[in-house]
C-alpha cells in the first residue's frame, strides 16, 4: 500500500528533475537550456512584452492571449477586430506604442476581410490601434488601409511586421500579394515598407510624399514578402527579413527611398525550377546584406538586447519556418560576420523576443507554444 502511494510521487520527482536538469544545448558561446514557458496556442504569430512582464501573443486565427510571468495563459481577450484567416493571412503582428506606459496603445496588423462570402472573400493588410485595458481592446481605430481596388482573393504575402523607430515613426511591411511587378510600382502598396506617424498621418519627409500618383506611405520598395523587422538597438537602423523565391530569402538593411530589387533582381528561382530573372544585381537596386540558399523561410526577428547572453549583445535572432530553426546572426557595421543555428526543436518558428528578464522567448507552431531559452548553469 505504502509503495503504491509512493510511486506517483517518485515519478513526479523524477519528472521534475528531468525538467529542472533539462539537457543543455551547446552553441559556440553558450550552453543553453530550452523549456516550455506557455502552451495551448493555435498558431502563435507574434510576441510582445508588456512593461509589467506579461507577454502578448497573437494567434493567426484572430485571437490575442496574455501570458502571465508564471506561464499561465489567459482566455482570448475581448475587442479584437474580425480578421480574414485564410492562407497565410489572419491576425499577425502586435507592438506597443513607444509611450504605452502612458497611453496603453497597441498596434495590430491583420488581413482585413473585404467584400464577398465563403471562398470569394477578399482581403488586404491593415493596421489598427487600440487601447489595452485589463483583458480587452477598446477604442479600436484604423491607422492604415488601402483603397478597395487593392484587395484580392489571394491568400499570401501579407508582410505585416510593425516596428517603431527611436523617433516614434511607425514602419510596417506589406508583401507583393503574389503580384510581383507591383513591388516596383510606386502606385501600389504591394511589396513595400511603409512609414507613418503614430496616428496614421503621412510624414512630410517620406521619399515619395510629393510624387504624383505615388502611395505616399512608401519608405522602401522592391520587396517580396518581409515577415521579419527589427530596429538595431545601437544604430537605430531597421532590418527586415524577406521570404524570397527558392534560394532567395534575404536580410535587408532598410534605407529611405531605396529599391530592394524584387522581382527585377534576386538570388532565387521559381519553386518549380524555372528562372525569374537572370539578374542578381542592377544599378540603382540594393543588395541584401545576406541571402539564404537554400531558403530557410525567415520569419520574426529581434536584436538580442538583454543581459543574460552578453556575448550575443545586439546580435540578430532570426526565426525560420521551413528550416525550423532559430539562428544568431552577428552583424557589424551593416555586414554579416557570422551566423549560427542555436536552437532546432523540430517545429516551425514564427517569432522571437528578448524578455525583460534577458531570456529569449520563441513562438513555435507544432504544437503552438512559447519556449524560453536561458543560459545553462
Ligand atoms: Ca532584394
Amino acid at each position: 500500500m505504502l509503495r503504491r502511494l509512493l510511486c506517483p510521487a517518485i515519478v513526479a520527482v523524477a519528472l521534475l528533475q528531468q525538467a529542472t536538469h533539462a539537457a543543455s544545448i551547446p552553441t559556440i558561446r553558450y550552453d543553453i537550456v530550452a523549456e516550455t514557458y506557455a502552451e495551448g496556442f493555435e498558431i502563435p504569430w507574434a510576441l510582445e512584452f508588456l512593461p509589467d512582464g506579461r507577454l502578448l501573443v497573437t494567434e493567426r486565427q484572430g485571437t490575442i492571449r496574455i501570458v502571465s510571468p508564471d506561464g499561465s495563459v489567459s482566455e482570448p481577450i475581448d475587442g479584437v477586430p474580425p480578421v480574414r484567416a485564410r492562407g497565410q493571412g489572419g491576425l499577425m503582428d502586435i507592438v506597443l506604442h513607444p509611450d504605452f506606459a502612458n497611453n496603453q496603445l497597441v498596434y495590430l496588423s491583420y488581413s482585413e476581410p473585404g467584400a464577398g462570402d465563403g471562398d470569394d472573400t477578399i482581403g488586404y493588410t491593415v493596421i489598427d490601434r487600440a487601447r489595452l485595458t485589463d483583458l480587452a481592446l477598446t477604442d479600436v481605430e484604423r491607422v492604415y488601409e488601402v483603397d478597395a481596388e487593392f484587395y484580392s482573393r489571394r491568400g499570401h504575402h501579407f508582410g505585416s511586421r510593425i516596428v517603431f523607430d527611436a523617433d516614434g515613426f511607425l514602419y510596417f511591411t506589406i508583401g507583393d500579394r503574389g503580384q510581383r511587378p507591383l513591388a516596383q510600382s510606386m502606385e501600389t502598396p504591394n511589396g513595400k515598407v511603409h512609414r507613418l506617424h503614430d496616428d496614421g498621418r503621412i510624414p512630410a519627409d517620406n521619399p515619395f510624399a510629393e510624387q504624383p500618383g505615388a502611395i505616399t506611405s512608401i519608405w522602401s520598395y522592391g520587396h517580396r514578402n518581409p515577415q521579419g523587422m527589427a530596429v538595431h538597438p545601437a544604430t537605430g537602423e531597421i532590418y527586415t527579413t524577406e521570404h524570397g523565391p527558392r534560394g532567395g530569402d534575404e536580410l535587408n538593411r532598410i534605407q529611405k527611398g531605396v529599391n530592394y530589387g524584387w522581382p527585377a533582381i534576386t538570388y532565387g528561382i521559381n519553386y518549380n525550377g524555372t528562372p525569374i530573372t537572370e539578374a542578381m544585381t542592377a544599378d540603382g537596386m540594393e543588395q541584401p546584406i545576406l541571402f539564404w540558399n537554400p531558403s530557410i523561410a525567415p520569419c520574426g526577428i529581434d536584436f538580442y538586447d538583454g543581459d543574460q547572453f552578453p556575448k550575443w549583445k545586439n546580435h540578430l535572432l532570426v526565426t525560420a519556418l521551413a528550416f525550423q530553426q532559430l539562428r544568431r546572426v552577428h552583424i557589424e557595421q551593416g555586414r554579416v560576420i557570422h551566423q549560427e543555428i542555436i536552437f532546432e526543436p523540430g517545429s516551425r518558428f514564427r517569432d522571437v523576443e528578448t524578455g525583460p528578464d534577458g531570456l529569449i522567448y520563441v513562438a513555435l507552431e507544432e504544437p503552438g507554444r512559447i519556449v524560453r531559452l536561458s543560459p545553462a548553469d
